[in-house]
């Protein structure tokens, strides 16, 4: 089937993109002078643009097509879902098969102890979900005063008022009034930058500390919360340091403060296991995912609720006055359950923890001895290629970003989507990627290094 628009050429498109579409995180004036790239069609873990060039999606999306693109199987299930339900809401009393269905399914695939799901349309409204969820179960509790969130510098939790919040991006605060109150930041895990010459484990384990130091300075009994990625993507692939998580679970336990852990990127297999809770035996209480449950054909999140949670606002907490018109929606769940099916029938997750991710990485750290490279760090299929202007000193680029996004460029011209964060090239591709896709990845990765390193006449 062919759109409205199919027999526009590029200049065509980007003029209607120049002239009436704002961009998500996006300077329009730069933009406009280069023109938006038109991406017209996938398949796999390749795009085309509108000039019929291919390009290696390293990226996944935004790292969220995990089954790869041209899925048949999901465009089917979306269509047979809108002919027989297309749309109902779960509001007054009423639900539908796919919502129950993908409810049951993910109570099975989740750790042990998250049961129930309440659905959203995207990872921000899942935590902006569970920030209203948090404060009304500490109230149901009998302790209102519970209402402050922990969370860290450089996380990223989404772009609503409250995930925007919750994440520790200072730009993202400097634009309208952010964050919301009762919101509260420690530093990230993040050890080539913060680390000095603590070791990677001592420093860890102080990250984890500073949660304990700002529970005691700010009063447990004022704490709901602490919420933190297993591994930060946004950020530029932070993999805390294996210290970090055991501590930080202490914590939360002794001081009785529910542990959040956002899943929308680690969730569904990036990390070579179903969750990051999983790869670091984690037992979150709320545990918000979105993205890889429809590996992005339609939007869905949602926050998995941990059956103590559960239990009180259940059996205590009256009603719960939020929700969206499509929390739930019928043509998402079917899409969700297909991929999910998918994801099983195809063994992915296994694959990512037993073949592809162990690959991948391994042939990354190949890159260890190009001059510019002075960390690989990376889980399954989600890495970072730490850029440095001085390896032994793990010396970082002035200004940031400086050698980060020539390295972008390179790769995009060279037909390889690899995002820059700062000076940190993430990379998280389809879960279906091949070897012989993951080779032409890091071929193509290291011609792009070799060409900055160029420029920067490293
Ligand atoms: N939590 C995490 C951990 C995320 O990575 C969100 C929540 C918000 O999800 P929605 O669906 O509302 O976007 C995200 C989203 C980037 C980039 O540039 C990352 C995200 C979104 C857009 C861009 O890396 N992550």
């Amino acid at each position: 089937m062919r759109n409205a628009t199919d027999n526009l050429d590029t200049r065509a498109w980007q003029e209607m993109d120049r002239r009436h579409h704002f961009h998500p995180f996006t300077d329009h004036k730069s933009l406009h002078r280069k023109g938006s790239c038109v991406i017209t069609r996938a398949d796999g873990v390749y795009l085309w643009d509108s000039e019929g060039r291919k390009i290696l999606d390293g990226m996944a999306g935004l790292w969220c097509v995990n089954v790869g693109y041209g899925r048949r199987e999901l465009a089917d299930a979306a269509h047979a879902q809108m002919l027989r339900l297309p749309y109902y809401n779960t509001f007054f009393q009423t639900t539908h098969p796919p919502v129950t269905e993908l409810a049951r399914r993910l109570s099975e695939i989740a750790p042990a102890r998250l049961n129930h799901v309440f659905f959203t349309n995207s990872g921000s409204e899942a935590n902006d979900t569970v920030v209203r969820m948090a404060r009304h179960y500490w109230a149901v509790r009998g302790q209102p005063e519970r209402r402050i969130i922990i969370s860290r510098d450089n996380a990223y939790h989404g772009s609503t008022m409250a995930g925007a919040s919750l994440g520790g991006m200072g730009v993202m605060h400097a634009q309208g009034g952010l964050p919301i109150p009762g919101i509260e930041h420690i530093a990230e895990p993040y050890w080539y930058k913060h680390g000095g010459t603590r070791s990677a484990e001592a420093f860890g384990r102080d990250c984890a500390r500073a949660l304990e130091r700002k529970i005691d300075e700010l009063g447990a009994a004022r704490v709901a919360a602490f919420i933190a990625e297993p591994i930060q993507g946004a950020g530029g692939v932070i993999v805390p340091p294996s210290s970090y998580w055991p501590e930080i679970a202490r914590i939360c336990r002794e001081r009785e403060i529910l542990l959040v852990v956002d899943e929308v990127i680690c969730g569904f297999g990036r990390t070579g296991k179903w969750f990051g809770s999983d790869y670091y035996g984690l037992e979150p209480d709320l545990m918000p995912i979105a993205k890889g449950l429809s590996s992005g054909y339609l939007p869905i999140g949602g926050v998995m609720v941990a059956n103590r949670v559960a239990e009180a606002l259940i059996g205590d907490g009256g009603e719960f006055f939020h929700g969206f018109t499509y929390s739930g929606h019928p043509a998402a769940c079917a899409v969700a359950l297909e991929n999910l099916r998918i994801l099983c029938d195809e063994r992915l997750v296994e694959r990512v923890e037993q073949d592809i991710g162990p690959y991948f990485q391994d042939r990354l750290r190949e890159l260890l001895d190009h001059p510019l490279v002075g960390e690989i760090r990376g889980v399954g299929l989600i890495a970072a290629i730490q850029l440095t202007a001085d390896k032994s000193t793990r010396k970082l680029f002035e200004p940031v970003g400086a050698a980060g996004n020539r390295c972008r460029d390179h790769c995009f011209d060279n037909g390889l989507v690899m995002r820059a964060v700062e000076d940190s090239m993430v990379i998280s591709p389809p879960l279906i990627i091949r070897h012989a896709e993951v080779d032409e990845l890091l071929d193509k990765a290291r011609a792009a290094l070799d060409r900055t390193a160029g420029d920067l006449r490293i």
